[in-house]
């Protein structure tokens, strides 16, 4: 059966799409509206012509799954053209979002209605892509280039009423009833006849305004090619005739669509909507009710935990045993919440509602009535079990016990309770209230409720929760340990600090790895490597790191790290001091420094990278490798555009891949290298990780 189908209201015909879950633009549907539009026209008795949704949002785009297939025709550009074309008035019906070819659909109509509550956008560049069905040559004639380039370069939807003030839908329909709202429009459109955007002239622009455009999102859209497209495209609105316009636009599309950049961001998408599928968890199970939240430890931590719950309606008690941190804790909680209101983020009424939901106290019997605790004590498995066997005592039956464990077993730290079934790991990232990354650590016997729950409570808070498995360091931090060593290796080799971090940061990384030590504090990694009990018999592994820690140098905090900072500043200045110690070190280990070039550099700190992931899909740690892709992107700064290390292994060819780690076994030796036989497996059968 079509997704399209026509119903006849007196004069008006109204094609609704039905192709649940977001109506995308599949194949039956591109045809389903080229054949309601060719049947309107056809038909004596309608006079318009309306294109309404089906569910829950006008169409969201073109079909992503199409991508990257050979093109199906009817192609999209060629639909919007047909519908503009239509010699009777084309009305788009708006609800949800229309999104990017859905958005350009609704350009092809001659107008558009929509519900307050909608919102429409051009999101491509968030795919690596532009708008590809003339939406870069239309949207400029309709609201001015200089807005049209701000709605495709963020990517972001556009709420009806302030897309209305545009100029890119002609009215907000009345109460909630759409479909009779643009029935009622449509005599309206009858009377005024089919307007054309193809035939509208673009309002004069400054053609600075395209160099200052190009300025002002430098830094945001760094590496990424499709924002410098998009503006091209549309100058050339500006400049050529429609057509001409649309063939250029087409070009620059297939340019994208064909880049790595693209695939990667396409991942991406797909990838952070695979985490929801948890083996073991399904729709149906159960979750228990979370209204009260008890965090012990007012750190940084502790304090940006409690902060996110309070943000989305959890009462929240704050517990620690030292008064001056609790009272730090608080102090830092008013101020998040005073920075919202300063940023326009939060209305002063919430930040009041907010903090009346907060409690301290140094009393483990005021949380006892708690539904979830979540621990943010330090990294250390005697105090942490400590907590535990305090929880346990006091807390009620069925309340959920999370530990914000960053690297240690949750296995062990459940046996310090009598309900292990009931304790998980919740590894926040630090800001707790910015990172969207949580990873969520079951252990071997945490029930399945209480995964369900925690994964319910990550999209509460606004992020993405990523179910992993136990280990040491589980996904993130256990690959950060592999890229971590070779960056610490390197330089005893002889690459300076600055040349690793350049040469990592220029590849997209968000930081190198030497600035990012620094700014987390050396100290962190340091008491985190003692708690080790697998650390490799090698003298060399974090020797760097681990001086520089012993010499008072933390980082940022203390004004030296790996590199220096003046006066409070935040700008790493590299440190002669620092690369005399490197070289002293190497001396004294017998390691012979050399010139060593970029791509070294990244095949040893990514494949580092690769292979520990590799080791963890074998484990079954992570059930898929987008998962681990989803955690590096959203927890350690990993080019988005590249899709997280382990896409990133398989658009090089993990051929390839495996070839290189081969030679670095036999120049390093297999302590670090050795390859995992999944990789082995995968390149000798030429498969990719994403076929697992
Ligand atoms: C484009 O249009 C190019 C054109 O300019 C030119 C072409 C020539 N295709 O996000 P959700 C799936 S580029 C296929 O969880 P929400 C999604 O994978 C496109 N599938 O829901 C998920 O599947 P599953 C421009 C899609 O309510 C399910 O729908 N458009 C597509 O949180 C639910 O998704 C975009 O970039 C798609 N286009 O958010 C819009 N979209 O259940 C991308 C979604 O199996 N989409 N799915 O995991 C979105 O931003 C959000 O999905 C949306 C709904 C806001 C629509």
């Amino acid at each position: 059966m079509s997704p399209v189908s026509t119903a006849q209201h007196g004069a008006v015909s109204v094609i609704t799409v039905d192709n649940p879950p977001v109506n995308a633009l599949s194949q039956a549907v591109r045809a389903g509206l080229v054949s309601g539009i060719e049947a309107a026209e056809a038909n004596d008795a309608c006079e318009a012509v309306i294109i309404i949704c089906a569910g829950r949002t006008f169409i969201a785009g073109a079909d992503i799954k199409e991508f990257g297939k050979p093109p199906l025709e009817p192609f999209l550009p060629d639909v919007v053209a047909r519908i503009e074309a239509c010699e009777k008035p084309v009305i788009a019906a708006i609800h949800g979002t229309a999104l990017g070819g859905g958005f350009e659909v609704a350009l092809g109509c001659h107008y558009r209605i929509a519900l307050a509550s909608a919102a429409i956008g051009l999101p491509e560049v968030n795919l690596g892509l532009l708008p590809g069905a003339s939406g870069t040559q239309r949207l400029p004639r309709l609201i001015g280039a200089e807005k049209a380039l701000d709605v495709m370069l963020t990517g972001k939807p556009v709420k009806a009423p302030l897309a209305r003030d545009y100029g890119a839908i002609d009215e907000i329909a009345d109460g909630d009833d759409l479909e009779a709202a643009a029935v009622s429009f449509a005599t309206q459109c009858i009377a005024r006849g089919p307007r054309r955007i193809r035939d509208m002239e673009v309002a004069r622009v400054d053609a600075a305004m395209f160099d200052a455009t190009r300025k002002k999102i430098a830094s945001r859209t760094r590496g990424l090619i499709s924002p410098e497209k998009i503006i091209v495209a549309v100058e050339l609105a500006t400049k050529t005739d429609f057509d001409a316009g649309c063939a250029a636009e087409r070009e620059l599309f297939l340019e994208c669509m064909a880049s790595p950049q693209s695939s990667g961001l396409r991942h991406a998408f797909f990838a952070e909507r695979g985490v929801a599928k948890v083996p073991g968890v399904s729709k149906d199970t159960p979750k228990r009710d979370i209204a009260k939240l008890a965090v012990i430890g007012a750190g940084t931590m502790g304090a940006g935990i409690a902060y996110s719950g309070l943000t989305t309606g959890l009462e929240v008690t704050l517990l620690d045993n030292n008064q001056d941190a609790l009272a730090r804790g608080e102090k830092t909680i008013r101020e998040l919440y005073a920075g919202g209101v300063q940023r326009g983020k939060l209305a002063e009424a919430d930040m009041r509602a907010g903090l009346g939901r907060l409690n301290t106290s140094q009393d483990y019997d005021d949380i006892a009535d708690a539904d979830m605790v979540i621990e943010a004590v330090i990294e250390n498995m005697a105090v942490k079990k400590e907590v535990f066997a305090a929880l346990d005592k006091v807390v009620r039956k069925g309340a959920i016990l999370a530990s914000n464990t960053s690297t240690l077993s949750v296995d062990d730290i459940a046996s310090a309770t009598s309900r292990p079934q009931d304790v998980i790991g919740l590894h926040f990232f630090s800001p707790a209230h910015i990172m969207r990354l949580l990873e969520i650590v079951r252990g071997q016997e945490t029930a399945a409720d209480v995964i369900a729950t925690s994964i319910g409570l990550a999209k509460r808070l606004g992020k993405i929760g990523v179910v992993v498995g136990n280990c040491f360091g589980f996904v993130g931090n256990r690959m950060l340990y592999s890229y971590g060593r070779e960056n610490q290796l390197l330089l005893l080799e002889g690459a300076a600090p600055e040349y690793i971090d350049k040469t990592l940061y220029d590849w997209g990384m968000a930081m190198g790895p030497n600035a990012v030590g620094d700014l987390a504090g050396l100290d962190v990694g340091y008491y985190t490597r003692k708690e080790r009990t697998d650390r490799p018999d090698d003298p060399r592994f974090y020797r760097v790191a681990d001086v520089l820690v012993e010499m008072g140098r933390f980082g940022q905090k203390t004004g030296k790290g790996t590199y220096l900072y003046e006066d409070g500043s935040r700008k790493p200045v590299p440190d002669p001091e620092v690369n005399a110690l490197i070289r002293a070190e190497a001396e004294k280990l017998g390691v012979e420094q050399r010139d060593i070039t970029e791509q070294e550099i990244i095949e040893r700190c990514i494949y580092g990278l690769v292979v520990e992931g590799a080791r963890i899909l074998e484990e079954g740690i992570a059930s898929r490798s987008g998962d681990i892709d989803v955690v590096w992107m959203n927890g350690y700064g990993f080019p988005r555009h590249r899709g997280g290390p382990m896409h990133y292994a398989d658009s090089v060819g993990l051929d390839k891949v495996y070839a290189r780690v081969c030679e670095f076994t036999e120049r390093f030796g297999s302590m670090y290298w050795e390859p995992p036989a999944l990789l082995k497996e995968l390149a000798e059968s030429n498969r990719k990780f994403s076929d697992l």
